[in-house]
């Protein structure tokens, strides 16, 4: 289904005057509004190609009807989303789950949606029907050379493919691990995992960058090869400049400080992006912002803070991407809600008043320096994010649309109650 100007500005006009008194009173409020609203038209989330059918749990999945049967219905959800917030203007491909048959007509088909290519990810943490050799003890990390031959493999046709799409980079993320002590030689695995990633580094074209992710536990739950941002570091520093770390919110063991991980990955200038969910326990994969807000905002504030210590781009210099799916929710309103998390959080970090903030830490003032960060996290920005929406030509409220038009009934009319779409 696709969205029309027409629709979208007709849904515009009939909410505009109370979103016009809400804006004015916010921007009115701050000195930087324009920069505000700049800033937050720039800044796109990439979606997953995983992520727009109902997600399962391993008890179960309960599917939702009208979900993508294909790759082209999946560009043609994320078009969809893109056209409702303007915010989300990138595909991540998974291989061999979306494998693009025919790279010209799914570019063509991209550009028609407004959309880019962004990371390639692949998987070497299942078998695939037909596939000679299992990951079942691992990949990267096998014992065997020829199971890390079969993972390198994956990871350079994973590449090929990205290149024929106008992608510029990889994420590699491995379920690699042991589950039971002893199973492991910790050190082998990690230098087996080190050279296959070596190998797949040396056939990264010159202007793409290599994410190597990492996750504290699941499938493995005794150790992880790649289990947290300091073996990531490892990895990436012994890589190479084009190798960075990938900070998924859901991979961090219990009470991890997050923002202190990022504040100092990126003063490596090591981070290489992030892939956005929430989580209360695990890697649950929840909504963006659904469970701790405050923590998210408290990561932008420190994303914004260090890149522009480096004079970074926010919107280009780092990967933004959703990796979120949950079974009850409609995919495509759970990620216009995360979508909307993720501006929240990114608005109120660039109203953080950072010379009052420096003052306050030279002073030791903890109060004051306390307060400053809640008078940004209290502020009420959305009418300053609804606002870059409408600037940027798509809906002030995109879920009220998307229910008024229907959006969910036309898609299962199209597409049937019962299909499912690839992914977890
Ligand atoms: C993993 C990890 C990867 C994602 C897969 C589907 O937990 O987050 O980024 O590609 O799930
Ligand atoms: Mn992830
Ligand atoms: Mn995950």
């Amino acid at each position: 289904m696709i969205l029309s100007k027409e629709q979208v500005e007709k849904n515009n006009k009939g909410n505009w005057s109370i979103h016009k008194k809400k804006y004015e009173f916010i921007s009115g409020e701050i000195d930087n509004a324009e920069e505000v609203l700049r800033k937050l038209t720039a800044f796109q989330i990439a979606i997953p190609s995983w992520a727009l059918g109902t997600g399962g749990t391993r008890f179960g999945r309960f599917g939702g009807g009208g979900e993508p049967r294909s790759l082209e219905e999946k560009i043609a959800d994320i078009g969809l989303l893109h056209a409702l917030t303007g915010s989300a203007d990138a595909i991540s491909l998974h291989i061999p789950w979306d494998i693009p048959s025919k790279a010209e007509n799914i570019k063509a088909l991209a550009k028609e949606n407004g959309l880019r290519f962004d990371a390639m990810n692949s998987n070497t943490f299942q078998d695939q029907p037909g596939q000679k050799l299992s990951y079942k003890f691992g990949s990267m990390q096998h014992v065997d050379k020829a199971v890390r031959k079969q993972a390198i493999e994956h990871n350079i046709q994973v590449i090929k493919y990205g290149q024929e799409l106008g992608s510029k980079s990889l994420t590699v993320w491995l379920s690699d691990g042991s589950s039971f002590p002893g199973q492991l030689n910790f050190r082998k695995a990690f230098q087996n995992t080190l050279e296959s990633l070596q190998e797949v580094y040396s056939a990264l074209p010159g202007d793409w960058k290599m994410f190597v992710e990492y996750k504290a536990f699941e499938p493995n739950f005794y150790s992880m090869t790649v289990g947290d941002w300091g073996q990531s570091l490892l990895y990436t520093s012994k890589l190479g400049s084009k190798a960075y770390t990938l900070v998924d919110l859901g991979h961090h063991l219990a009470h991890a400080n997050i923002e202190q991980i990022v504040a100092l990955l990126l003063m490596e200038g090591k981070l290489g992006g992030f892939h956005f969910n929430d989580s209360k326990y695990g890697d649950d994969d929840l909504t963006v912002g659904s469970i701790k807000p405050y923590q998210l905002f408290l990561i932008f504030n420190e994303l914004v803070e260090g890149m522009d210590a480096k004079k970074m781009n926010h919107a280009t210099d780092l990967a933004w991407m959703i990796d979120a799916s949950h079974n009850l929710k409609d995919p495509l309103e759970d990620l216009l809600q995360s979508l909307e998390a993720i501006k929240i959080a990114y608005a109120k970090a660039l109203l953080i008043d950072r010379k009052k903030l420096v003052e306050a830490q030279n002073n030791n003032d903890v109060v004051t320096a306390q307060e400053i960060l809640h008078d940004a996290f209290r502020a009420d920005v959305r009418a300053l994010v609804a606002e870059a929406r409408l600037r940027a030509g798509a809906t002030l409220n995109p879920i009220a649309v998307y229910r008024k038009e229907k959006v969910r009934d036309h898609l299962i009319k199209e597409r049937g109650s019962k299909t499912m779409a690839t992914g977890l």
